[in-house]
């Protein structure tokens, strides 16, 4: 585990193309997660529906279990870009650290989605009509942790053909930093990167692309600007998971 350097500013990240890398990844199913309780030797069971955020159409649900030292994050998530590699965290404040990393006050609090308002707050990545990837930390909070392919590796997982991401990992229950990641009740989940162009009235709007892998006429790729959220809620017991199936 990298320590972070405390002194870094925040600062947009854009990570190149070259580093993605094509995975599959099975998806265990939220029945088998199904009457896995809170408290209980199965460990403690957190639910997060994804809903779509600056308009992406990007929606998914899934489980994160705790137990012990480590979670199990499964997410089925729909309507991502095919063929790209879509940066997922684990968002939340209260690591001072990575507050103070990401620009955010201290102190820890819940997460939340951020507002449509949210577009204009004045912010150094700021992107006309759109939500940046800062502008929702300051409601989702810091990037506490990459929900990435077997932990620690930094590559995150592509949509496949029809932009479907199925991530299941275990990973270790720690922030980047190798701090404990804390109640996850506080946490939330975010997932990022789409194509924007330029709308009708000068405002940047997520573009799909027709022919996956192909970039849309006039259009680049944002990895981090946020496409869904969700905030993670603490099962007591046997929630009726299968309700959340669409
Ligand atoms: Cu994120």
């Amino acid at each position: 585990m990298t320590q972070r350097d405390c002194s870094r500013t925040w600062k947009p990240r854009v990570e190149p193309l070259e580093s993605r890398t094509l995975l599959s990844v099975g998806l265990h199913s939220l029945r088998a997660a199904h009457g896995r309780g809170r408290g209980n030797n199965q460990g403690q069971m957190f639910v997060v529906t994804l809903d779509p955020l600056n308009n992406s159409g990007v929606t998914g649900q899934g489980t994160i279990i705790r137990k012990g030292s480590k979670i199990t994050v499964n997410l089925d998530i729909s309507g991502v870009e095919p063929e790209l590699m879509h940066l997922m965290h684990i968002h939340g404040f209260g690591d001072p650290m990575l507050d103070q990393e990401f620009g955010l006050p201290t102190g820890d609090k819940a997460s939340q989605c951020p507002p449509a308002s949210a577009s204009a707050t004045p912010s150094a990545d700021a992107i006309p009509g759109l939500i940046s990837d800062h502008q929702s930390e300051l409601f989702s909070g810091a990037e506490m942790k990459d929900l990435a392919i077997k932990d620690e590796t930094r590559i995150f997982p592509r949509g496949d053909a029809s932009g479907r991401i199925r991530y299941r990992e275990t990973l270790k229950a720690e922030t980047d930093n190798g701090v404990d990641l804390g109640d996850l009740a506080l946490r939330g989940v975010e997932v990022h990167g789409a194509y924007v162009a330029i709308g009708a009235n000068g405002d940047r709007v997520i573009v799909h692309s027709t022919t996956p892998g192909v970039a849309p006429l006039n259009s680049v790729y944002i990895d981090n600007l946020p496409i869904a959220c969700g905030k993670l809620q603490a099962v007591s017991n046997g929630p009726d998971l299968q309700s959340r199936r669409s």
